[in-house]
């Protein structure tokens, strides 16, 4: 892993109590000064630490987003809803949700945001193609246009206010890899906790978009530039479970589920809401 520059000391990290929350806890909390955990309800996982608070904070609600961005210098925004289904909520929390963080960092002149976004925002590209950041984005369902939502509105709050992001399109980010998908999507959690600290760190980052996987030799998405632009150097790779995901059944081939690389969330859906 490459030397990192500075990591911003007072940190924010909401969806803290998610399960990349809890994997991301202990490496923020051992790389900055102060570390402010957030989530919808109360504290999950281990008791705060030194250097550790917890304020719940409900992303649809301005004011009280406002006052949790207060007197931090960066935020890792994992907070939302994280996985395909009605527009209802993710319109609540990925995009209400979103604009009220945005329009706090300005408010109180947070520099820094690293993003979760999604490979979902590129789902609906076929399994047989090979892409990066600079392909257009084609979003699997009403999640993967929150995430895209998102980094517009990260480009936006670069070009006007100077605010910079770093927007992460998380693949499989899980123990291992579940599945025959995986094999392209995955992101190992030791991989995760780099690749946030380099999109802290990286200096003069502007607006950047960048695919977090591991260094997978069945990866769909070609993020050597992307990478290379914040340090990301991943050091697993999938191909360590080869054996045990050949041994899984193979799926319908026709199946958007299988063909696309969003994989299951284009089985779900439509919602009629
Ligand atoms: C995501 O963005 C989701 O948050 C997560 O639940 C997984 O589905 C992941 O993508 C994935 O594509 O595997």
């Amino acid at each position: 892993m490459p030397a990192l520059a500075a990591i911003p000391p007072r940190l924010l990290l909401t969806g803290a109590c998610g399960q990349l929350g809890q994997v991301l806890r202990e490496p923020l909390r051992q790389a900055g000064q102060t570390l402010r955990l957030s989530d919808r309800k109360g504290l999950v996982g281990s008791p705060l630490q030194t250097g550790e608070s917890f304020e719940p904070c409900e992303l649809g609600d301005r004011a009280a987003v406002r006052h949790l961005l207060r007197d931090v210098d960066a935020v890792v925004h994992l907070g939302g809803v994280s996985v395909e289904g009605p527009f209802d909520p993710i319109l609540e929390a990925n995009i209400l949700g979103l604009y009220n963080l945005y329009e706090a960092a300005r408010r109180n002149g947070v520099p820094r945001i690293v993003f979760a976004s999604s490979n979902h925002v590129t789902g609906c590209y076929a399994q047989d193609e090979r892409i990066s950041t600079q392909n257009r984005p084609r979003p699997d369902g009403n999640y993967g246009v929150s995430k895209l939502f998102g980094e517009g509105l990260a480009q936006l709050y670069f070009d006007r206010y100077r605010i910079e992001t770093v927007c992460l399109r998380i693949g499989t980010a899980t123990v291992s890899p579940p599945d025959r998908r995986g094999m392209s999507s995955w992101l190992s959690h030791r991989d995760l906790a780099q690749l946030v600290l380099c999109a802290l760190s990286a200096p003069n980052v502007g607006c950047h978009i960048v695919f977090g996987a591991s260094a997978n030799p069945a990866s769909w998405w070609d993020n050597a530039e992307a990478a290379a632009r914040i340090g990301f150097e991943p050091q697993d790779s999938a191909e360590g479970w080869r054996a045990q995901i050949d041994a899984q059944p193979l799926s319908d081939p026709a199946s958007p589920t299988t063909r696309l690389q969003g994989g299951s969330f284009l089985g779900i859906g439509p919602f009629d809401e």
